[in-house]
């Protein structure tokens, strides 16, 4: 029996839960699939625990998964080579411990050392993707990898099983009522537009609430413990905690506890229409085949808003509802439209456009396929290194 690849992955908090949340889905891929023995390094327990209720908060090393995670405490710390994984991932840029460095150029081999970047639409990412940085010092030499949606990047995160264990899922409506009636989804509201809600807190949830409210159809929404509160408390009328529900108008809003990973996944597939955000649940949002609205990570100078614009670009040019609703969605300007939105006919345009909008998701969706899979890729492109 051969001794199974190592693989060091460092993971950096910056806020929230997508750092965690893409590096740990990574990890578990690389173990799971192709057998790597892999260490999870990560600064900040408690986030990991919200969508990992396994993780233990006070363990220096712990088993998850087959996966170990170590508390990455400090950059200080002896290394030597025998310390070094074969292969070194670092999650969008985040520093790695000064004399873990050094150790690594001690290896022989050198190890395959990785910059993990964060997904971008644009198109320079396909020039940048696998370059190389030099260290300055040391004689050791970085790649960065780029995930993305075309077949000169990275591809996006997606696991085996996946699809499979989606089309399934989907073929089975009582599966879906099952997973739902969890949330406290009653029969009637299982047949409303179901909408699961993931946003930054400036989304433009009272507004949209409104129309829903006093639309014609029944919508029920989703959202998880935590998001969009103001909105959510201002339309319950209570704490927006787990479990909490109310009905006004055509609009039943329920608030669900934050699941794990998988059973995010489901909700997403359960669901008519989901909104997301950051990174991660943006991509999952896509795996489902559903349609979707991007809430993106907000930055300095309105960079997302180009962001955002080159995703929609290769997305939904061709659906100028759809476009515009997630343009307002995320206060970007609209070309030839009024700069303040008129959220029921916007919401209206989406409606009208909603079976085009759903082939198109599912489309898409088959068009991310055939890039393969980022770990997959990854691993690949490192076999190609001397
Ligand atoms: O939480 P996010 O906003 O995370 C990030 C970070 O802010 C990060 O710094 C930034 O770089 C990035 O966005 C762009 O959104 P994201 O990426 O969707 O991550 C959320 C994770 O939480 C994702 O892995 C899905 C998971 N999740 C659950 O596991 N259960 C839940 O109930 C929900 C709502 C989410």
């Amino acid at each position: 029996m051969t001794t199974p690849l190592t693989l060091h992955l460092f993971c950096r908090v910056v806020d929230n839960y997508g750092d965690i949340g893409i590096c740990w889905r990574l990890a578990r891929q690389l173990q799971q699939e192709h057998h790597i023995s892999v260490t999870l390094w990560v600064d900040d327990l408690p986030s990991f625990q919200r969508i990992c209720p396994e993780v233990v908060l006070d363990a220096e090393l712990q088993q998850v998964a087959g996966v170990t995670i170590r508390h990455w405490r400090s950059q200080d710390g002896e290394y030597t080579a025998a310390d070094v994984a074969d292969i070194v991932i670092e999650f969008f840029a985040c520093d790695i411990p000064p004399n873990y460095i050094a150790a690594m150029a001690q290896c022989e081999p050198r190890p395959r050392w990785f910059n993990l970047e964060g997904l971008t639409a644009e198109e320079w990412v396909e020039g940048c993707h696998t370059l190389t940085s030099p260290h300055p010092r040391l004689p050791l030499t970085k790649h960065f990898f780029f995930p993305g949606f075309t077949d000169k990047t990275g591809g996006l995160l997606r696991e085996a099983g996946l699809e499979q264990e989606r089309l399934q899922f989907q073929a089975d409506p009582a599966a879906m009522a099952d997973f739902l009636a969890r949330f406290g989804v009653t029969a009637e509201e299982m047949v409303a537009t179901k909408v699961s809600l993931f946003c930054y807190p400036y989304a433009p949830v009272a507004e949209l609430f409104e129309v829903w409210q006093n639309g014609q159809k029944p919508v029920c929404c989703l959202v998880p413990e935590g998001v969009a509160s103001a909105a959510v408390q201002a339309f319950l009328g209570s704490e927006a905690q787990a479990g909490a529900f109310a009905t006004r108008g055509a609009l039943t809003v329920r608030v669900l506890p934050f699941v794990p990973q998988p059973d995010y996944d489901k909700l997403l597939w359960a669901c008519d229409f989901n909104f997301v955000r950051g990174e991660d649940s943006f991509v999952r949002a896509q795996w489902a085949g559903r349609p979707f609205v991007w809430h993106i990570y907000p930055q300095d100078e309105n960079l997302h808003h180009k962001k955002l614009r080159a995703f929609l670009q290769r997305y939904i040019a061709a659906l100028p509802s759809l476009a515009a609703f997630s343009l307002y969605w995320n206060h970007a300007e609209v070309p030839g439209a009024a700069q303040q939105a008129d959220w029921g006919a916007v919401w209206a345009a989406v409606e009208a456009d909603m079976a085009e909008i759903t082939e198109k998701s599912a489309d898409w969706q088959r068009q991310m396929l055939k890039n393969g899979d980022l770990a997959s890729n990854l691993l690949k492109f490192a076999t190609t290194l001397p």
